[in-house]
């Protein structure tokens, strides 16, 4: 490939007059924007230890009060793009957000799509738009962007969940933006028990005006059953993944990021082939290896990881005898509607 003329090679007042008109030569930064063949990439492999985290979490708690925070997170940032970005990858957020018990993270919408993962504890509940979720280890809570929603902790002990934000996306395209709102009225309702078998849904009547997210709750217990039914059903299936969609379209529940739970057999590994999407994998149940090109991470229990895009993975899990369970969030769909989307 041919190298091309450098700034430098340009006189200084050629320059300061292309600066003075708010100008600037392509040919010096054609390379940068457009490398060969392969994406630069900022997301780089990344590991976060939910145990080594977990006492910071709690301190966190005695530290800042929720009217001090109104959302108690510790963001998960990817070192690669710089931790006060607050980005896991290009367009993936990830927070670990501690409520404790009594505590009310008070009612907001924003233009950004969040996702929860619930860690560990019990008691919490998430109300999306009047419905109120109970939230459990492994339970999927969607907040889409324009929801109103607000977290409420009625049981005994601290509760953690994950949350997973397209916010770097939407922060890039300036499209950020939040409104505060009033304690919301519980509405009857719950779209995990309206659409409970994955082959029925609710006949359209006349009037009937799906909702654009019918489920807002995906239980652990129904997604767990639901791998292992897959992976009994299909001995022969490498792949015992499901994906969360919307029951009215079969499309990804979110806009801009898909969310998937993956089974792994005993001492199953699993190559992943490289795809345009970043990834990242939080470990529900059970020990994985994770490799990422050179990169290897021992997945305990409730740790979190994010791998580049175009990048080979291997995942395997550690045990002879239970299956491992991780849930995915990765930017496909994003990709899909840019056209970029790609698996080599
Ligand atoms: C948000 O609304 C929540 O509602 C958590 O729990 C984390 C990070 C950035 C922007 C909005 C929540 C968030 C957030």
């Amino acid at each position: 490939m041919q190298s091309l003329g450098r700034l430098e090679d340009l006189p200084q007042a050629y320059r300061d007059q292309l600066t003075e008109q708010n100008l600037v030569p392509l040919w010096p930064n054609l390379r940068a924007v457009l490398p060969p063949k392969i994406p630069s990439r900022k997301t780089t492999p990344t590991h976060w230890s939910y145990q080594a985290m977990r006492p910071l979490l709690l301190r966190a708690g005695e530290l800042t009060p929720m009217e001090k925070a109104e959302r108690r997170v510790l963001v998960l940032a990817n070192p690669g793009h710089g931790l006060e970005k607050m980005q896991a990858s290009a367009a993936m957020y990830l927070g670990m957000q501690l409520l404790l018990p009594g505590e009310w993270a008070p009612s907001h919408r924003h233009t950004p799509n969040a996702v929860r993962m619930v860690v560990e504890g019990e008691g919490a509940t998430t109300t999306v738009n009047g419905e109120k979720c109970p939230m459990h280890r492994g339970d999927l809570v969607l907040t889409p962007t324009g929801l109103w929603h607000e977290h409420g902790h009625e049981g005994k002990d601290p509760v953690v969940w994950l949350d997973v934000l397209d916010l770097p996306l939407i922060y890039y395209t300036e499209t950020s933006y939040a409104i505060e709102g009033e304690r919301q009225n519980v509405l009857p309702g719950h779209g995990e028990r309206a659409y409970v078998s994955g082959g029925v849904v609710p006949t359209p009547a006349f009037n009937r005006q799906p909702k654009a997210y019918p489920i807002i709750r995906y239980p652990w217990s129904e997604v767990r059953q639901s791998l292992l039914a897959l992976a009994s059903d299909q001995p022969q299936l490498e792949a015992v993944q499901v994906t969360y969609v919307n029951p009215e379209t079969g499309q990804d529940v979110q806009n801009n990021l898909g969310f998937y739970a993956l089974m792994l057999r005993p001492r199953q590994t699993l190559k992943l082939p490289p795809r345009s999407p970043a990834i990242v994998f939080h470990q529900i149940e059970g020990q994985s290896e994770l490799i990422i090109e050179q990169t290897q991470f021992l997945l305990n229990e409730a740790d979190t990881a994010c791998a580049p895009g175009y990048t080979p993975i291997t995942i395997k899990n550690r045990s002879a005898d239970t299956p491992a369970f991780l849930f995915m969030a990765d930017e496909s769909p994003l990709h899909r509607k840019l056209g970029v989307y790609e698996a080599r």
